[in-house]
């Protein structure tokens, strides 16, 4: 197993200094992000990317996302255009020493949640998803701003892009996902890179926009589309643990050799579809973060893992979920159960 931390470029505050003084850890998981999804990223850019990490004495083996376009999720006259600008990122991320791909194939929202500043009584506060919430808001309000969120999106704009995934449904989505897997994961086996879809977060559909990577059934479905290793997931615990059904530990025993890269995380469920982030040790949720690492062992994962989501403590102000403070005790915590079930398991 290879700890990483999720690092944000220049503009993070959470800088690359600090994460290299987080003990065990080995690498950022980075991307470029100052180029419009489905064009191709600068040799310069990538390459700028390693050497500031290399700067820290730290990897940059994982990329995360590069982001699949709109576009080649609805399957229509740009998706081969941005389909062929994707291969030529991975050829050029297996060249930089990428070893690794995160991205999502959600059509128009990412991870999503109703409160960012959910207050705890301990003083912190932490991400939420309430499903009565997220029933009541209307996406074409125009009256919410979320992370995953394109803020480049106009009232029109969106409507015609809902209007295209409801015509669409999930047939339709499964389809255009195959047509990018069947183009990208042979230039990632020829690349040294692995490519590992991150499950839906929440693992259910929403606004009546299809889902479909959520569950253990349709995990089962998306490996054999291009049945290679490289096609692999990004085990996110937070993302597949907000529905109680997916039994994670199972999960992991099953697709165990598909995962590539972990998401570790803790959630509290306090009602049907309704959870909160809490800290990453297993006492402060509802998942067993100890039996997910412990299964982890056993199908001997040695892919790249990182703490995700921190709540917001000692004062922190910063980027929602991706503090420093709280996702470095998750990271030295996950650490150290991985060192405990290593030496006990010889
Ligand atoms: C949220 C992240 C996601 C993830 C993308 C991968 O915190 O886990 O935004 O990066 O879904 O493409």
């Amino acid at each position: 197993m290879k700890m990483t931390f999720r690092h944000y470029g220049d503009n993070d505050p959470v800088t690359l200094e600090m994460i290299s003084q987080i003990p065990t850890m080995y690498s950022i998981v980075s991307a470029v992000y100052d180029v419009p999804v489905g064009q191709v990223w600068s040799r310069e850019s990538i390459n700028g990317i390693k050497e500031k990490a290399a700067a820290h004495n730290l990897a940059f083996e994982v990329v995360e996302s590069v982001p699949v376009s709109e576009d080649i999720k609805l399957g229509n006259e740009k998706a081969q255009s941005h389909i062929d600008a994707y291969c030529e990122n991975i050829r050029r991320l297996g060249e930089a020493g990428v070893k690794c791909i995160c991205y999502n194939f959600m059509p128009v929202f990412d991870w999503f949640r109703s409160t960012l500043e959910r207050k705890e009584a301990d003083g912190s506060n932490s991400l939420a998803y309430n499903e009565k919430e997220v029933a009541a808001l209307d996406p074409l309000s125009g009256n919410f701003s979320l992370p995953g969120w394109d803020e480049s999106y106009t009232k029109d704009s969106l409507r015609a892009l809902l209007a295209q995934y409801e015509t669409m449904g999930e047939e339709g989505l499964w389809k255009n996902l195959q047509t990018f897997l069947e183009a990208v994961i042979p230039v990632a086996h020829g690349s040294g890179i692995k490519m590992a879809i991150h499950p839906d977060d929440p693992p259910w559909g929403i606004f009546g926009l299809p889902r479909i990577i959520s569950n253990e059934e349709n995990y089962k479905k998306f490996l054999k589309l291009v049945d290679m290793e490289e096609n692999g997931l990004t085990f996110c615990t937070g993302s597949l643990g907000a529905n109680p059904d997916n039994d994670l530990i199972d999960m992991i025993h099953k697709f165990g050799d598909r995962i590539h890269f972990a998401h570790i995380r803790n959630i509290k469920h306090t009602d049907y579809r309704t959870f909160h982030e809490v800290a990453h040790p297993t006492e402060c949720g509802s998942l067993d973060i100890f039996g997910i690492m412990k299964a982890l062992h056993e199908v001997g994962f040695d892919g790249y893992m990182r703490p995700d989501h921190g709540r917001m403590i000692w004062g922190e102000k910063g980027r929602y979920g991706y503090g420093l403070f709280d996702r470095s005790l998750g990271a030295t915590y996950l650490a150290g159960l991985w060192e405990a079930i290593d030496k006990m398991s010889k």
